[in-house]
């Protein structure tokens, strides 16, 4: 008792000198930033920027580290959310679809064709239904900043050519952690199988499973054709982008012209991760599919009748998914998707 009665008196000595020296004697020496993919992917190049920009616009009073790999959750992505909640994580730029199990209405991008192309995810993100989603974060501990981009995920596997449904039967296919995902592979008669990232890799490998589907960018950096993806479908049918965030109390220790300094460093990082995840992949310059065909992989680019195949056979997966993202937001999305 008398060691805690000297510790009450010290701390009610050293307190007031505390409060009254500036607001940086609340700050962390280190904010922990997570995200799944490091550099030289650029989901990891985006997080990269944001802790070297919020670094140069607060002077160092915020020293962001990036944890890549998910590390900070243990290699399981979809336990980020949860982690960034409970403040074991500081700082996130998180797939949509890796927060989907904790926040149902990031499914909304997982809804298979959704969106035909990147202006459609604009009109999204940059629409009444990104602020809607902005609000909702808000209420579960995050302080959303800027929405980035991992892209549009696109089939990859050791075994054929896909160019329709019933080419994917019986296909093993790795799958992130959201059961939409689960329920559109097997709409499609393929065999698919959750798992991180970190276990995808190995299981592409060994043949554990046949194939993927992640962004093209994705698709080159982690070097898939030379773990025996040789066939690569371009189909759109979904895109995960990426938000940036901190965590509720973290936000609140900082400053206003802090909180504004990592606000405008989370908007411009995440504007440049943008044109880097698109690059190369448009029709204006389509180098990175060069690159990609070049190492012997075939491309399969489906047409319009192909893809419209593909999107009957999922048709029930998405008006039973729409019910649980909520069907207001899917109408909204919708009606921004055809105005854009
Ligand atoms: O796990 C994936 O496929 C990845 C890296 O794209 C995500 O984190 C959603």
């Amino acid at each position: 008792l008398r060691a805690l009665l000297a510790g009450l008196a010290l701390a009610a000595m050293v307190l007031p000198a505390t409060f009254g020296s500036g607001v940086a004697a609340d700050y962390k020496a280190e904010y922990k930033l997570s995200t799944v993919l490091g550099k030289p992917f650029p989901w990891g190049i985006g997080g990269d920027r944001w802790a070297e920009l919020v670094k140069e616009k607060t002077n160092g009073r915020i020293n962001v580290k990036m944890y890549p790999g998910s590390s900070l959750v243990n290699g399981d992505q979809t336990k980020e959310f949860t982690a960034l909640r409970q403040g074991v994580i500081d700082m996130a730029v998180g797939s949509t679809i890796n927060w989907s199990p904790q926040v149902k209405e990031l499914n909304l991008f997982s809804l298979p064709f959704l969106m035909p192309d990147h202006k459609a995810m604009d009109a999204l993100t940059q629409g009444p239904v990104g602020k809607q989603l902005f609000d909702l974060l808000a209420t579960k501990d995050v302080v959303p900043l800027a929405w980035g981009e991992n892209g549009f995920r696109e089939i990859s596997n050791s075994k054929r050519a896909i160019s329709k449904p019933e080419d994917l039967k019986g296909l093993k296919i790795r799958v992130v952690g959201s059961p939409l995902y689960l329920d559109t592979f097997t709409a499609l008669g393929a065999n698919p199988t959750q798992m991180s990232w970190a276990d995808a890799q190995p299981a592409l490998s060994t043949g554990a499973v046949d194939g993927q589907e992640n962004p093209l960018a994705v698709f080159v950096a982690a070097k898939l054709p030379t773990l025996g993806q040789k066939h690569l479908t371009l189909w759109g049918y979904v895109a995960d982008p990426l938000i940036f965030v901190v965590n509720k109390e973290v936000w609140a220790s900082w400053s206003k012209e802090d909180q504004e300094a990592v606000r405008a460093a989370a908007v411009q990082a995440a504007a440049e991760e943008i044109a880097i995840s698109r690059k190369g992949i448009t029709a204006q310059d389509d180098s990175l599919l060069k690159d990609i065909a070049a190492q012997g992989v075939e491309v399969v680019q489906l047409t319009p009748d192909q893809q419209k195949a593909f999107q009957a056979a999922t048709k029930a997966v998405y008006e039973k998914w729409a019910k649980q993202i909520g069907p207001d937001l899917v109408k909204s999305a919708e009606t921004s998707i055809a105005a854009r």
